[in-house]
């Protein structure tokens, strides 16, 4: 049986997961709209990235016997200042998931949980690579600044970027 607390706290971060979906799936609209088709497509990309994480964690509790839950969502953002205000709340988005993650792992250490820490640690990684990468498109958005052609070339890597991340598997 699946200690409440912890039950609980995985909940909460199955909602998150499901919300990051939708919010990097808005994103992906808005870049869409405004002339930017390779950063909306991996965008796309990284929605269903992350609906892949709220479905690892469904499976998770139930296979631990305990209940996920299908709560309802807070509305996303659906407007951004600039292309690099959309990538600049990427990585501060990321960032809130990672102190997520990190109370979810306290929770489990407190409760004696170690089969779900254990469990964790993949999610831990995961958000060290999506901060990271988070991080290396916001620099290459600084590079090419305001000028058309660099954003131009921006594009066009985000675009490759997406092609290249491997489909997500559940
Ligand atoms: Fe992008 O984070 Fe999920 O876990």
């Amino acid at each position: 049986m699946m200690n409440t607390n912890v039950e609980a706290t995985l909940n909460k971060q199955i909602n998150a997961e499901e919300h990051a979906s939708r919010l990097y799936f808005a994103m992906g609209v808005w870049c869409d709209r405004n002339g930017f088709a390779g950063s909306a497509k991996y965008l796309y990309a990284h929605a269903e990235e992350e609906r892949m994480h709220m479905i690892k964690l469904v499976h998770y509790i139930n296979e631990r016997g305990g209940t996920a839950l299908t709560e309802s969502l807070p509305k996303p953002q659906n407007n951004w200042d600039s292309i690099l205000d959309v990538f600049k709340n990427v990585l501060a988005h990321e960032e809130m998931v990672t102190g997520m993650i990190n109370n979810l792992y306290e929770v489990c250490l407190n409760e004696k949980d170690y089969l779900t820490s254990n469990f964790l640690q993949w999610y831990i990684q995961e958000q060290v690579e999506e901060e990271s990468g988070a991080r290396e498109i916001l620099d290459k958005l600084t590079l090419a600044g305001n000028s058309p052609g660099g954003l131009f070339h921006f594009d066009k890597d985000m675009a490759a970027l997406a092609a290249a991340q491997a489909s997500p598997s559940i």
